[in-house]
């Protein structure tokens, strides 16, 4: 899925709004949040969730877990930043927590 446009600043200022817990990460060219779960086995079923979730909307996070511990980090390769899907799906993850 090509052609998806990068947010510019207002738009990322209402992404930001809109979803208090994420940061602007990488030079604005992503967003990033940190969730702690009471152990492996709850943020394991976290990560299921987000993937099946990742893949039906055909947008894929980068994250890193260390058992408890899953960071997020959304942006958009085809569009060189961060994008409008990157902002649906904060908003799909944010709904599962
Ligand atoms: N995920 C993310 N995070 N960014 C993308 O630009 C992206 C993706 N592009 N998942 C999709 C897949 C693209 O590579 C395929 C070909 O649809």
């Amino acid at each position: 899925m090509a052609n998806v446009n990068e947010l510019n600043e207002k738009e990322r200022a209402t992404l930001l709004a809109d979803h208090p817990e994420w940061e602007l990460t990488r030079e604005e060219k992503a967003i990033t949040r940190t969730f702690q779960f009471g152990d492996f086995s709850e943020a394991w079923g976290f990560m299921s969730r987000v993937a099946l979730l990742a893949d039906r909307q055909d947008h894929h996070p980068e994250w890193f877990n260390v058992y408890a511990k899953v960071e997020i980090t959304l942006t958009t390769h085809d569009a060189g930043g961060l994008s409008q899907r990157d902002a649906t799906m904060a908003r799909a993850i944010d709904q599962l927590v």
